[in-house]
């Protein structure tokens, strides 16, 4: 039932993730007196339990490998403006590497382009830059899989009729643009839904709440939405409950943050497309060590990790535990 629910990992991602292990093993053991390695985390925004999860991950590796690491983000803002400032701070303090999710695609090509100048491997978790080549590995979700998931889950919510919507972060956010790209793509397929477009919350769910609020004054018979992420979900969810069309309007949302999950379990929420971030966490630490420490040839250019459709039906299901984020960090 697993392999229907989720992409099967490939192989190619399975062996690398083995080897990488297993390197990483050899190499704690034989480093019992090396000084102690110093990675930054750097998340989009750091109060999201999509990135609190990546966080566990990576702290789980780093206890494993006997490195310090340091996770900064901003708690309020999911932003370039943000973000930069605190890239520049972990730079200025030259730890043995960053992992970080870069918040425009675009904008933060030159200040990542300064770390690797200043000899600090890189490794992009979760989100990616026009020019990846630069950093060591990027570590992903596929966004456009995720996007045409979504697409699927909500056509047949709404039973492939009606007209339908969705929110969104900002332009330029790698991971959304891809799943609307996936998303808009596969609604194409159904002759008998009207796609309202897409509208941007700048990662507010006030502003993700007034917006739907908004589309369901303009379309009073509005089936469904599709949510890019956590905060956008959680504003589409409150606005369809305080509008009290929860349940009836179908909602697909990307993510497993508590709120979202909750929503699901009661019903609000129709499907959830999850990610496996403590994985990407995990193992951007452990390729960020190997490198570090010279094993580099088996070091791939991209690792793809898991996303699965949550559903009330397998919410509760051992193998949906590992899809579910936290908010303990
Ligand atoms: O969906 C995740 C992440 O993949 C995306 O890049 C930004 O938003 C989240 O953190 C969830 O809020």
């Amino acid at each position: 039932m697993f392999s229907r629910l989720t992409r099967p990992i490939t192989v190619l991602a399975l062996a690398a993730l083995l080897a990488s292990t297993a390197a990483v093993s050899q190499l704690s053991a034989g480093r019992a007196h090396a000084k102690t390695l110093t990675f930054y985390l750097i998340p989009g925004i750091s109060s999201d339990a999509f990135y609190i999860t990546m966080h566990v991950g990576a702290k789980a590796a780093a206890k494993q490998l006997g490195v310090n690491l340091v996770f900064q983000g901003d708690p309020n803002a999911f932003s370039a403006p943000t973000q930069i400032p605190i890239l520049n701070a972990a730079i200025a303090r030259h730890p043995d590497a960053i992992l970080i999710a870069p918040t425009d695609k675009q904008a933060l090509i030159a200040p990542i382009q300064r770390a690797v100048a200043a000899h600090i491997p890189v490794i992009l978790v979760d989100t990616t830059i026009n020019t990846p080549n630069i950093a060591v590995t990027t570590i992903s979700s596929d966004n456009v899989a995720g996007g045409k998931k979504a697409a699927i889950a909500l056509a047949g919510a709404v039973g492939f009729k009606g007209t339908v919507a969705a929110l969104s972060v900002q332009p330029g956010v790698s991971t959304t643009d891809q799943r609307k790209q996936g998303f808009e793509a596969q609604l194409k397929h159904y002759k008998n839904i009207k796609y309202a477009g897409i509208q941007f919350d700048n990662d507010s769910a006030t502003k993700a709440a007034s917006l739907t609020s908004a589309l369901l004054a303009r379309y009073p018979d509005l089936a469904g939405i599709f949510a890019l992420n956590t905060n956008s979900g959680i504003g589409v969810t409150n606005a369809a409950k305080t509008s009290g069309k929860a349940g009836k309007i179908k909602l697909v949302e990307f993510d497993a943050e508590p709120v979202e999950v909750q929503a699901l379990r009661q019903g609000t929420i129709s499907a959830l497309v999850a990610q496996d971030p403590y994985t990407i966490g995990n193992l951007g630490v452990k390729v960020a060590f190997n490198y570090v420490n010279g094993h580099r040839s088996g070091i791939k250019k991209h690792y793809g990790t898991q996303e699965a459709i949550i559903t009330k039906a397998n919410v509760g299901t051992a193998a949906i535990k590992r899809f579910l984020y936290t908010r303990n960090g």
